[in-house]
């Protein structure tokens, strides 16, 4: 009873504390917004973006897929930390046509440590324009529910426990060294840089089904 009391409180304070840091966020500036628009991007979307990188205190472009890229728009899946947080966040519920200017913080883009052309600490401004949106071979959602410590990749026991959990769902009875077969095929597969996990890329990236 006391230890639950303890516990309670001790969640309760932080909670308090972590109110008290601002969470550093991304400025969104929408420019150009087409009439029509059928759907919005969303996490696990794949999307096609032209963009250029500037750094904010001096103005530096640092990228131009006009320029950079011979000219070619990039692709890359949202919500997966594929690129910068401040992409996965500032790029939600846009358009096809759609151009936004966002301003990331260093702590949602390179941070302390920076990186090529970008020097530590630096606020990043993007223009952006979104081309298409595709559907993800793998949806965001899926992969948040198997990653039960929320830490981006899927351990062994992580998927074990999927599996077994699908397993007793459809109502069949688990064989322990079945499953241990199938486990490590899965990780055979999809544990591209055989690291022991599978990480939100590898996942998203993979065509087989689980
Ligand atoms: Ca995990
Ligand atoms: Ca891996």
């Amino acid at each position: 009873m006391m230890m639950a009391a303890l516990l309670a409180a001790a969640a309760l304070l932080a909670c308090a504390g972590a109110a008290l840091i601002p969470e550093p966020e991304v400025q969104i500036q929408v420019l150009e917004k087409p009439f029509l628009c059928k759907r919005k991007t969303k996490y696990g979307d794949m999307l096609l973006v032209h963009f250029e990188g500037f750094l904010q205190s001096n103005g530096t472009r640092f990228h131009s897929t006009y320029v950079d890229n011979n000219g070619q728009p990039v692709w890359f899946t949202l919500g997966i930390r594929e690129v910068i947080k401040g992409w996965d966040k500032g790029l939600k519920d846009m358009c096809v046509g759609e151009k936004r200017k966002i301003t990331v913080p260093s702590a949602l883009a390179y941070g302390k440590e920076g990186k090529g052309k970008i020097p530590p600490d630096s606020t990043l401004i993007f223009d952006i324009k979104l081309m298409e949106i595709r559907n993800g071979p793998r949806s965001h959602e899926s992969f948040q529910e198997m990653d039960l410590n929320d830490d981006w990749k899927l351990s062994k026991e992580e998927v074990r426990a999927y599996l077994k959990a699908e397993f007793e769902k459809h109502g069949s009875t688990v064989n322990e060294s079945d499953h241990e077969v199938l486990l490590e095929s899965i990780f055979e597969k999809e544990d591209e840089d055989s690291d022991g996990y599978i990480s939100a890329r590898e996942f998203t990236y993979v065509h087989d089904e689980l």
